[in-house]
């Protein structure tokens, strides 16, 4: 069987590339201004239909967001069939076909085919949602056309419409697994929510309430699933009340992330523009698709204080290696984090003090969850609060069969086989994460401040600079260092060795554009005036420059 050529081009015709325009698959998939999309969500589409049919007809994901940028912008990004990120190696076939020329799209086509060695005469299922964006409609029926143009009558597409990031991974997950051995779950949204509250119900059962945790939902996608979460929670009397706050999804209105989300909270160190919590209220943000969470409170003065992706990890590693201990399970089960180079250096001490090893990756879930594979159970979570547990099947199997001797073990046990179901094992998810650090803290009876002492962060400070070519910027050691422009990290460490524990790394952004600069140090002053010395230095290289900006 061969590709229809016409069809290729003549729907192709319909979503022609803009000129001059080079895309990259990203930190996340294809993300830009949304007026620049429309050709790439084509593109995807033929992908998408290619990677099911190479795996058999499994079904794929197409997750149409662009997260925390603006409600401007917009992206793409495949899931694979476990629910996790497109297989790098494909990305590079993504990015090529997304930067074909429309006179050649349809024997690019064939030729990647042959290449690929795909049976086109196969199924393919494809499953798409897409965030509250405005262009989310259009850049659908792009996706839509794509996937149509190679349609060989044996293509199914089933839209979830409106979904949050990690429930499209749970949902692929979930229906390529469904009557196997490794069945995730019902492959629904409903299915999604009723796991995760019935996970947090074993964790919490029978113990006393907390207060009530405000949530900021980005006026995003969250908003709806923190309202239906909430009800779930009452319905059956969990110690748990959410109140949700910048819940407003209405499209084009400018709200979504704009003074508000995870993004602004933890790149800020603000709270959302017009929020004010009360002293040692516990609040979290989501980001504008629900794949990220920060918490944050002010203390009992009016200090703002954060309790970023690092101190969820943190909460997350003393507790699960006390129940694996409680579990009696220490010698045979390895517990370790995965962290990148924004993590802040106490989080890192404070982790390594708990004898847990640490690996520090480059920036994107891909990377954190491909070395979080790696442990019996692997916490990974980005500072900007991305990040989930992962718990191998061997170490789940050795907690089936451990026959515990003592009461307190075998609570232990029961809580590890919780907390597997409650924590997505696809993506990070901020759904989950938020019923994680809860479930911990009803444990625990603890308040946000409580959870604050685990340790003190170095102040730190996170700058955007933009440049005109953020490709010029290339890292290494798991992106801290730079390797070009040539120099510039001797300059940087010129400037980092003035300051005791001093740090600072500056990485170009795979999701917007732009370089970010990290700098870390004793002091608020320290850390702000190393951020903007190095700032400064990428402001000096180039000329065309635009200053340091949206700190
Ligand atoms: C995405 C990625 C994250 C990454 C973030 C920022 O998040 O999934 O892993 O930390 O972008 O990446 P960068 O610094 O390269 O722009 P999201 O929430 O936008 O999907």
């Amino acid at each position: 069987m061969s590709l229809d050529h016409d069809k290729i081009s003549k729907l192709g015709e319909q979503h022609p590339p803009p000129a001059n325009h080079v895309y990259a698959y990203g930190t996340a998939g294809f993300r830009s201004n949304a007026n620049v999309l429309d050709a790439v969500l084509f593109r995807v589409g033929i992908i998408a239909v290619f990677r099911s049919m190479k795996l058999d007809g499994k079904a794929v994901g197409v997750m149409i967001t662009a997260s925390h940028n603006p409600e401007c912008d917009n992206g793409v990004k495949l899931v694979d069939p476990h629910g996790d990120m497109l297989d790098p190696s494909w990305e590079a076939y993504a990015t090529a076909l997304a930067n074909t020329p429309l006179d050649s799209l349809a024997s690019y086509c064939s030729q990647l085919a042959n290449t690929l060695k795909i049976d086109l005469t196969k199924k393919a299922n494809i499953i798409i949602a897409r965030d509250t964006r405005p262009s989310g409609d259009a850049m659908l029926s792009s996706l839509n056309h794509g996937i149509e143009s190679v349609n060989n009558g044996s293509v199914s597409v089933q839209d979830f419409g409106l979904a949050t990031t990690p429930a499209l991974h749970y949902l692929v997950r979930a229906t390529n697994s469904k009557g196997t051995n490794d069945d995730y779950g019902e492959p629904t949204i409903q299915g999604y929510m009723d796991k995760m509250v019935s996970a947090f119900n074993g964790l919490v059962q029978g113990k006393p309430s907390i207060a009530p945790l405000k949530v900021d939902c980005a006026n995003g996608i969250g908003a709806p699933y923190i309202h239906d979460l909430s009800e779930k929670l009452q319905k059956v009397n969990a110690p748990l009340t959410l109140e949700p706050v910048f819940d407003d999804t209405t499209p084009g209105i400018g709200k979504l992330n704009n003074g508000c989300g995870a993004d602004h909270v933890k790149s800020k160190q603000l709270l959302p523009v017009g929020f004010t919590p009360g002293p040692n209220e516990r609040c979290a943000s989501l980001d504008g698709d629900a794949d990220r969470i920060v918490y944050y409170y002010n203390d009992q003065r009016g200090n703002f204080k954060l309790l970023d992706g690092d101190k969820i990890a943190s909460l997350l590693s003393v507790f699960i290696i006390d129940l694996v201990e409680k579990a009696g399970l220490t010698d045979t089960a390895n517990v370790g984090v995965v962290q990148t180079a924004y993590a802040n250096g106490c989080s890192s001490k404070f982790i390594n003090a708990q004898q847990v090893p640490i690996k520090c990756v480059p920036t994107g879930v891909k990377h954190l969850h491909h070395a979080a594979q790696q442990y019996s159970v692997g916490v990974y979570f980005e500072a900007n609060g991305h990040g989930t547990v992962l718990f191998s099947d061997e170490f789940i199997n050795l907690v089936k069969s451990t026959v515990p001797v003592m009461p307190a073990q075998q609570t232990a046990l029961q809580q590890l086989i919780h907390l597997s179901q409650l924590a997505n094992q696809t993506v990070g998810d901020a759904l989950s994460d938020l019923l994680l650090v809860e479930a911990i803290l009803i444990q625990k009876q603890w308040g946000p401040a409580e959870w604050d002492g685990l340790y003190e962060d170095f102040p730190n400070r996170l700058v955007k600079v933009t440049v005109p070519d953020r490709t010029a910027f290339t890292t290494t050691d798991a992106e801290r260092k730079l390797v070009t422009p040539a120099d510039l990290q001797k300059e940087i460490d010129g400037h980092v060795s003035k300051y005791q524990d001093g740090r600072s790394f500056v990485r170009p952004s795979g999701t917007e554009d732009c370089v970010r600069v990290y700098a870390e140090a004793q002091t608020r002053g320290q850390a702000d005036e190393l951020a903007f010395k190095v700032a400064g230095l990428i402001y000096d290289k180039f000329d065309a420059m635009i200053p340091p900006s949206r700190l």
